[in-house]
């Protein structure tokens, strides 16, 4: 393992439109090259056995990896972050950290992948159990008859967007000596903070809003505990799944851009978003910034923005569904979310597919039910584009 690590120094820097641009994007001590290198290498020469400038081998640390570490603790107001392969991957090395036998309470609304990776791996080694976190008596009573080692929220959720109140959950947690995760991709560090809302670790598929830009898939937590910050570099360094410094490189590059970005999307979502609430063939639109959404108080109170997100249901069933999806021009059909331009999928039969049909039903996802990652193009054309899809259903 690496002796000196990163110089995480905490920020003076106190905007965060300031911070994306200049914690760990300083310019070269030795060239004064205002972009960080690419430190495109494998291994690092040692002086003698063990000595060595810090680094010693690309899959336990890398200085390209480095400088987005302490970008991304800076922006979620962490002392350490840990960059991973892909956002599952950071979900994995969690999973690893608790004993064997654990219990894990998550929340029955999180993304497609997440729940593979808990119910088809890592159900071998932990027990877990789903419930509906947005009210925190309900998770209050179930703390007290499961027992969990750990508290998984996902808040918004995916794709239903419901929002969970992380101070509460988080004091819950605490009083039963249970950690809690925060999967913090839909808000981006810009809109909301949990650890400094209780929360034990922040969780990131850097592929969506903090990359931007749908050309690199990665992952990142960000905590305060130095002894989880020890073990989770020791377990990213046993298992593998460290992000490639060219990837890295291009996520500094990304980053920089997201403050501006969240509230390009965050505007546009607003209007979108009202548009459909007022369009007859919509049954329901969910979107964290409209004042019909359920837990718009909770929204207000924890987050900074609303996010570039929303939810709907078109009136009729998948084939209307499946026309409308086929329709959109603008709106790329595709997964994934959280790039410049917008995307539109069916999470029933695309990033949701591997939820069980009935377990899709109890939650409310619906065959109907629409996902948008609304992008920062000009407003007035992404409503065009679902003006069109509408008029052919
Ligand atoms: O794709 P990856 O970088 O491994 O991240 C997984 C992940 C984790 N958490 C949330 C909330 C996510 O939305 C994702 C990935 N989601 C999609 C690909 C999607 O289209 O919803």
């Amino acid at each position: 393992m690496s002796k000196k690590i990163s110089n995480h120094k905490k920020s003076t820097i106190q905007d965060i439109a300031t911070r994306v641009i200049h914690v760990g994007g300083y310019p070269d001590k030795e060239t004064g090259a205002i972009m960080p290198p690419i430190y495109q290498t494998s291994t690092y020469v040692q002086d003698s056995p063990g000595v060595h400038k810090g680094y010693e081998y690309t899959r336990s640390h890398n200085p390209t990896r480095t400088r987005l570490e302490e970008c991304l603790a800076s922006l979620e107001q962490a002392k350490h972050c840990c960059v991973t392969a892909s956002g599952l991957s950071a979900e994995m090395l969690i999973m690893h950290l608790l004993p064997a036998g654990s219990n894990i309470l998550c929340g029955d609304d999180v993304y497609g992948g997440t729940y593979r990776l808990f119910t088809t791996v890592f159900h071998k080694m932990h027990n877990f159990k789903f419930i509906d976190t947005t009210d925190p008596k309900k998770v209050e009573k179930a703390v007290k008859e499961f027992k969990p080692a750990l508290i998984w929220l996902e808040t918004p959720t995916n794709p239903l967007l419901k929002i969970t109140d992380i101070q509460a959950v988080a004091t819950i947690a605490k009083k039963a000596k249970a950690l809690t995760v925060v999967d913090n991709t839909f808000m981006s560090p810009i809109f909301q903070n949990p650890l400094v809302l209780g929360a034990d670790f922040v969780l990131h598929s850097m592929t969506k809003y903090i990359n931007g830009h749908s050309d690199v898939v990665g992952g990142c937590i960000m905590l305060n505990n130095d002894h989880y910050r020890k073990e989770l570099f020791r377990l990213q360094n046993s298992i593998g799944p460290s992000q490639s410094p060219f990837d890295s490189w291009l996520v500094l590059r990304g980053v920089k851009t997201l403050a501006i970005r969240m509230a390009a999307h965050e505007k546009n979502a607003m209007k979108v978003a009202e548009y459909l609430e007022k369009h007859p063939k919509v049954e329901r639109v969910v979107y964290p910034g409209l004042k019909s959404h359920p837990q718009y108080a909770v929204a207000k109170k924890q987050m900074l923005g609303f996010g570039g997100m929303i939810t709907f249901f078109l009136k009729g069933d998948l084939k209307k569904s499946s026309k409308f999806l086929s329709t959109v021009k603008l709106f790329a059909l595709a997964e994934s979310l959280g790039g410049v331009e917008s995307l539109i999928e069916h999470p029933a039969i695309m990033t949701h597919a591997s939820v069980p049909k009935k377990v899709r039903e109890s939650i409310g996802l619906t065959d109907n039910l629409i996902r948008l990652s609304v992008g920062i193009e000009n407003v007035q054309d992404l409503i065009e584009d679902l003006e069109l899809a509408f008029k052919s259903v």
